[in-house]
């Protein structure tokens, strides 16, 4: 789509919701690898700026946003309601869907694509590496809270947005699939990052191997616990909100509490092409561990606890396996901004595992201090 093109989508999304006030403009914003998201401005009749989130939702990731903007609407007018219980601010700790001028929670423009929009959420920001540890605490007890407040929401009711978005095995069966494929050829230069990946065939099951057994439990999760979807706010320097949840979907609470440790406590960033930066920091996963652990407020079995450093683990390995699978059937899924961008990532989630095998007694040690 051209520039143009682009503008005048959004000109026909903005006409749709039924935001307040004189359009002023709008810019790229954030750096998420899935949907196009853009900050608009309003100016309103008193002079004020308000200031909204527009996104085009990544349709072809997200099959059918209908039950994904069902799902939503439907967790954050249960974490409204349990906000406005303890007298918080239902507009800031919580996403609130601006919706259409006819009612609905979504928009589809004149070439089929879907965009939603979301009240701004101001004096606060996202972060995309650990700049200070108290930050990367906050975001661990939100994420923890967030967990704990969805524990009483129905997990059936919820569509699933990307089935088996989690299922490690499922994962590894189409990356041996995309393997097998070679569709760009690029199979023989990622020999390396292959072989890792088949020689830990076995551990890939291990936790849905524990799900189906009963021993872990199935939980309301977030799903991308990533350190940019939580917004810390200014003033207090506390995690306001939890954001991102088109991949709020029943699944594992070590999942999330893996995925955010694969992503902050990394030395590195997720695409740092210089491997010797990336190692797990033992003092960011202690702090990540804590913090975690203190949102959930008890309500972890035993076996979650036992389990947290497989979670870390096998988030590490799928992310990687899924960067590398995107990387061979033509970076089709996650956004890229270089040539082999995918590839970059992938090695840098390989490497972290092999540190974290490398430090797997130390972590232990650490998450059996919390049981
Ligand atoms: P993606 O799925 O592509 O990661 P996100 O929903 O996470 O998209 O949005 C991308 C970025 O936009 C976030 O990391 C955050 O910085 C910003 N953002 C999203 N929603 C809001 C909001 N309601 N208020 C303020 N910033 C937001
Ligand atoms: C994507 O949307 P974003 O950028 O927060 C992806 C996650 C990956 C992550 C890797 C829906 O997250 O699963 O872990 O990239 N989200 C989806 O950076 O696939
Ligand atoms: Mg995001």
């Amino acid at each position: 789509m051209t520039r143009e093109e682009y503008c005048s989508r959004i000109q026909e999304a903005i006409q749709a919701i039924g935001f307040q006030g004189e359009f002023l403009d709008y810019s790229r914003y954030g750096s998420g690898h899935i949907n196009d998201t853009f900050l608009i401005r309003f100016k309103e009749s008193d002079g004020h700026i308000e200031k909204y989130i527009l996104q085009r939702m990544n349709h072809e990731i997200f099959k059918k946003p209908e039950e994904l903007m069902k799902n939503i609407c439907n967790v954050t007018s249960f974490l409204r309601d349990k906000i406005e219980k303890n007298s918080g601010d239902v507009k800031r700790e919580t996403m609130n869907v601006v919706y259409t001028k006819d009612g609905s929670p979504y928009f589809r423009d004149s070439i089929g694509s879907y965009w939603r929009a979301y009240l701004f959420i101001g004096d606060a920001v996202s972060f995309d590496r650990v700049e200070n540890v108290k930050d990367f605490y906050e975001s661990a007890v939100s994420f923890g809270h967030f967990q704990n407040l969805l524990a009483d929401y129905d997990a059936g009711s919820l569509y699933e947005t990307i089935p088996d978005f989690h299922n490690t095995p499922v994962r590894f069966e189409t990356f041996k699939t995309a393997v097998a494929a070679d569709l760009l050829g690029r199979a023989a230069e990622v020999q390396t990052e292959i072989h890792f990946l088949l020689e830990r065939a076995e551990e890939m099951k291990v936790c849905m191997d524990l799900l189906k057994a009963g021993e872990l439990p199935l939980r309301v999760t977030h799903n991308d616990t990533k350190l940019n979807n939580i917004l810390i706010d200014n003033s207090t320097g506390k995690g306001i909100c939890v954001i991102d949840l088109d991949t709020v979907m029943p699944g594992l609470s070590i999942f999330d509490y893996g995925d955010s440790i694969r992503f902050g406590a990394n030395t590195a960033a997720e695409d740092e092409t210089d491997l010797s930066k990336v190692s797990l920091d033992l003092n960011l996963f202690e702090i990540y561990t804590k913090g975690f652990l203190e949102g959930c407020n008890g309500s972890l079995t035993e076996k979650e606890v036992e389990m947290l450093p497989m979670g870390a683990k096998l988030m590490t390995l799928e992310c990687g396996m899924r960067f590398l699978t995107d990387y061979l059937q033509g970076d089709t899924y996650f956004r890229i901004h270089r040539e082999g961008h995918n590839l970059d990532r992938c090695r840098t989630q390989l490497k972290l595992v092999e540190d974290m095998e490398q430090k797997w007694n130390e972590m232990s040690r650490i998450t059996g201090k919390y049981r």
